[in-house]
């Protein structure tokens, strides 16, 4: 490491040495230090290249630094970035009225991360649990699944079945109702049991964590049927499946499914910005009243011009076919690979997944590091499901070049 430094100001022994010393210890990333991104590609600070398969866990669809997102931001900052929302400010309802009818739903109400939204859905649903559907004073439930993500505040670990994700951090939030994934029949069972209490169902279309499990074909229409014989909200955490990932704007849109409540984040800001968002429509959203639920930064102008730029990008670059015909090349390419290693390869659009059978000590994390020796960079998901999500402006020749990075590991492995 003692090679010149080409971005920034420190090498990569140190970024990590500073990062260990000072920083929380909640993350074991990969000993790769990013100072550059464009694109499809980051740099080390010695000025080696790598492919990001990964995309900040898909927050970056529309990849690194995209110039007219970082265009709409740098120009905006120089303007105006935070008002709260104690005033109105001339940027957000041009980008709510613009993304509101780019999802197809009447409103919207703005957050920052991915998790305060889903604290934003479960709080909606509760509200309209009792005063919609008249369920009684603090019985209201909601039903999730078993393997679900999302994310780390207090009320969506609650929801969680991962005992990492919740181990030492209760007593957790009550009311909530732990079905297994991918089973109709589950719900349904809930529902004749206990429908009167319930008010939403919470669920991924596609579960990212879990290791990218994709439900059977017509499980996202039965369950909203279901939840609608039981007046049950039907809500959905696009926050890592939707805007564009898996080849649709939604991956709700594969079965025609219009979330009641719809939780987006990551890539509505193409990864400049924590900014999330639930839309809704009126008779749901404006049970929540003025001084009830917020937050100091959701909504800000700044946000409002990235979002917007981000969700123009996905569009005119037409991104969601993108995801949809290289998504396919991926896993056909992928599923050629003749590897041990290789249990399964599955998907949709770009957010994909190999499932590794560990050999002979080889696991997950180890081919991980044998891909970011040779450039790719990617995360292993439990011990052993490597998850694989460029962003979606990835070209043709770059994703055949990287699929070329994979086989030479998965061939070296054995
Ligand atoms: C971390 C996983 C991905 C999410 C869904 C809500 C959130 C997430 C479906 C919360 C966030 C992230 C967060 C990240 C790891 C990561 C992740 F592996 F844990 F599951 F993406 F696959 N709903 N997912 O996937 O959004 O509050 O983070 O903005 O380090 O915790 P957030």
């Amino acid at each position: 490491m003692s090679e010149k430094v080409i971005f920034g100001n420190i090498n990569s022994k140190e970024a990590i040495e500073l990062e260990e010393r000072y920083g929380a210890h909640n993350y074991k990333p990969l000993s790769v230090v990013i100072a550059k991104g464009e694109g499809v590609y980051v740099w080390d600070p010695e000025g080696k290249r790598y492919y990001d398969f990964l995309s900040a866990y898909s927050a970056l669809n529309q990849g690194h630094c995209h110039p007219k997102i970082i265009k709409a931001l740098t120009e905006q900052a120089k303007i105006l970035t935070l008002t709260s929302r104690a005033f109105f400010n001339n940027k957000l309802g041009e980008y709510e009225k613009y993304i509101t009818e780019f999802f197809g739903y009447d409103m919207v109400l703005p957050m920052n991360t991915g998790a305060e939204g889903v604290e934003t859905a479960i709080k909606l649903s509760r509200k309209w649990g009792y005063e919609k559907k008249g369920i009684k004073s603090d019985k209201a439930r909601i039903i999730v699944c078993e393997g679900n993500f999302h994310g780390r505040t207090l009320g969506a670990i609650s929801a969680s079945t991962d005992p990492e994700c919740t181990e030492n951090f209760g007593p957790f939030l009550p009311g909530i109702v732990k079905i297994p994934y991918n089973n109709p029949e589950a719900l349904e069972k809930v529902l004749e049991e206990q429908g009167k209490e319930v008010c939403a169902f919470l669920v991924e279309p596609i579960q990212g964590e879990a290791g990218v499990i994709v439900p059977d074909d017509g499980y996202l229409q039965k369950t909203f049927d279901i939840c609608k014989r039981y007046n049950v909200l039907f809500v959905a955490d696009e926050i890592q499946s939707g805007i564009g990932r898996t080849g649709r704007l939604l991956a709700c849109d594969y079965e025609g499914v219009k979330p009641d409540i719809l939780i987006l984040g990551k890539a509505i800001s193409g990864g400049v910005l924590p900014i999330s968002a639930i839309l809704a429509n009126r008779d749901i959203m404006l049970v929540i009243k003025p001084g009830q639920h917020g937050s100091t930064f959701g909504g800000f102008p700044l946000a409002c011009v990235v979002a917007k730029a981000a969700l123009e990008v996905i569009k005119e670059e037409h991104l969601i076919e993108n995801a949809e015909r290289l998504g396919k090349i991926f896993r056909e390419e992928m599923r050629r690979i003749d590897s041990p290693l290789i249990k399964l390869i599955r998907g949709k659009g770009l957010l994909n997944a190999a499932v590794i059978k560990p050999k002979d000590g080889v696991e997950a994390w180890d081919v991980c590091v044998k891909f970011a020796e040779k450039g790719l960079l990617c995360k292993p998901t439990h011990k052993h499901i490597i998850r694989f999500a460029p962003p979606l402006v990835i070209t043709e020749p770059q994703l055949m070049d990287a699929i070329g990075i994979i086989k030479e590991v998965f061939c070296e492995l054995h």
